[in-house]
């Protein structure tokens, strides 16, 4: 069977990881990963078995995250800002063999059993020296990682080492991303954009990656100099665009890599024409969900295309189908994108019920995302049936998860909440409050959900009203609530 990290089995003195000033090379990752490996098993943590990694943007992070794939157990990586209502559901739900932090001390209370990952100043980041294991494509879980339906608390999504593999080697033909190349990405580290693709296709295709642990468009356009390749979200480029208009040297830097790649929400055509100014350089769009990794792109070869996130990638299979249930043939028609392929995952941890319910028939899995296709096949996505999923700042978010907590607070009577277009966000979390007795400060509201759910979830604005607009069958008419002014 193929290896899932080729290049760790015979590895170089090629630089794998960069993190500020801190590298990794190749070999120096594979006695890394593979003493972290050995430590795993050394404590009895068996193949198969899951893993939470507090998800840091540092080089020991990136270590274990890396180990415990070598190793055969799932990572599941846990968003350092997760509010403590979200964590104990997270742990509770992926019920995790042990938890690793590389500052266990800086922990929230209910992890106060994680266990240190090596750091760099303890010794060169490894517990040990050992030859990696020979981790293989196959069909364990190789992740489990936490995303939002539309209702409920978020799910975890299992990924096989053989659907992220699968979706990388296409990816990897698409852009042409081979051992020759430098990524650079601020993304977290805790879902499919930054871990997924960043790191793991990585070290799939044995390239080098530099990850940027907090998004600043200067320092992030210091590390681009080097780069051939660059990930990030819409919002990322919004501010890069920003600061190239205010700075010759962010544009210069912008000029750098070869392929600019924009995903986990659409990148607004005025985006990609503003960076096209700036730059020269145009934006490579590909689209795709947790659940089913990476369904389409833009190829390398074939430019930018506005407004389209490209065809299908090697291996999968895209329908779009109607509210009849009819499959659309008919090009620049709207119908909601149903995927199947290697890439999709095995189904949501402990959940057979919402596994069999995202599934139609015949292994359909259905994205809950609108969009049409041309007669060439490019794919573009128009939007979302349901306006109770959110996509801000490239994080997906349901509005149930933040009305429960908001109407737990005394001064909410009832709530709707919903994403408004935002320049910056692509979509804004607003909440509409109807208010019980005096309206309650606004910054509590926002600080309550921040503090159960997380940061990236509280809404950025509160609309008291008198009365939330229903219809004939008392349904909440969110597309009526609108912020004024
Ligand atoms: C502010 N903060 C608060 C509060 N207000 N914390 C607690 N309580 C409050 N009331 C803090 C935050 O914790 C954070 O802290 C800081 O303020 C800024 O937070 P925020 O405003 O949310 O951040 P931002 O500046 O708006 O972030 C923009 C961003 C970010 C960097 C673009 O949205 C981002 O990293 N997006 C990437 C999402 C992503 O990777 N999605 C991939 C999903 P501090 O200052 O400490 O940071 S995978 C996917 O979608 C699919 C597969 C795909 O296609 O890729
Ligand atoms: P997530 O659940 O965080 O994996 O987010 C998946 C969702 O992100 C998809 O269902 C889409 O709504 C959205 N998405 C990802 N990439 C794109 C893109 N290039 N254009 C538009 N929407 C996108």
């Amino acid at each position: 069977m193929p290896l899932l990290f080729p290049r760790l089995a015979r590895p170089d003195a090629r630089v794998a990881l960069r993190v500020g000033d801190e590298t990794l090379r190749y070999d120096e990752l594979a006695r890394a990963a593979g003493g972290h490996a050995a430590w795993l098993r050394a404590r009895g943590v068996s193949p198969g078995e899951r893993v939470g990694v507090w998800a840091e943007g540092d080089l020991p992070t990136l270590v274990a995250l890396v180990g415990n794939a070598l190793a055969g157990v799932a990572s599941v990586p846990l968003n350092p800002k997760l509010g403590e209502r979200e964590l104990a559901h997270v742990l509770d739900d992926s019920t995790p063999a042990l938890v690793l932090a590389t500052d266990p001390a800086a922990l929230p209370p209910r992890l106060s059993g994680a266990l240190p990952i090596m750091r760099r100043e303890d010794a060169p980041i490894v517990r040990r020296e050992d030859a990696p294991p020979p981790r293989e494509v196959d069909d364990a879980p190789l992740l489990v990682l936490y995303t939002s339906g539309t209702t409920g608390a978020p799910k975890g999504a299992v990924l096989s080492a053989r659907s992220v593999a699968a979706n990388l080697d296409a990816l990897a033909e698409a852009w042409r991303w081979g051992a020759d190349d430098e990524l650079v990405h601020a993304l977290p580290l805790f879902h499919v954009h930054g871990l997924v693709l960043g790191v793991f296709g990585t070290l799939r295709v044995g390239a080098g990656l530099t990850h940027v642990p907090r998004f600043e468009p200067p320092r992030f356009a210091d590390a681009l100099r080097q780069a051939t390749m660059c990930f990030a979200v819409p919002t990322m480029y919004h501010r890069l665009a920003d600061a190239a208009e205010e700075s010759s040297e962010v544009r210069e830097a912008l000029r750098r890599p070869r392929l600019l790649v924009s995903g986990s929400a659409a990148l607004p055509e005025r985006e990609h024409r503003r960076i096209e100014a700036l730059t020269g350089r145009g934006v490579h769009e590909r689209y795709g969900l947790t659940e089913t990794l990476i369904l389409c792109g833009v190829r390398a070869d074939e430019g930018p295309r506005p407004g389209e996130v490209g065809a299908p990638l090697a291996g999968v299979e895209l329908q779009l189908v109607d509210e009849t249930g009819a499959v659309v043939d008919e090009p620049d028609q709207i119908g909601e994108v149903w995927a199947r392929g290697p890439s999709v995952f095995s189904g949501y941890l402990g959940r057979p019920e919402a596994t069999a319910a995202a599934f139609a028939a015949d292994g359909w899995f259905r994205t809950g995302d609108l969009a049409t296709r041309s007669r060439d096949g490019r794919v573009r996505i128009v939007g979302r049936k349901s306006t109770d999923l959110i996509k801000s700042g490239g994080f997906k978010i349901g509005a149930g998860e933040i009305e429960s907590v908001l109407l737990e607070h005394p001064g909410v009577a009832e709530v709707a909440v919903l994403g408004v277009p935002d320049e910056d966000l692509g979509e804004r979390i607003v909440a509409f409050v109807v208010p019980r007795g005096a309206p309650p400060a606004p910054e509590a509201l926002i600080d309550l959900v921040a503090k159960a759910l997380a940061a990236h979830k509280r809404p950025r604005e509160i609309h008291f009203i008198d009365a939330l607009p229903r219809n004939a069958m008392g349904k909440v008419q969110k597309a009526k609530l609108r912020p004024q002014g």
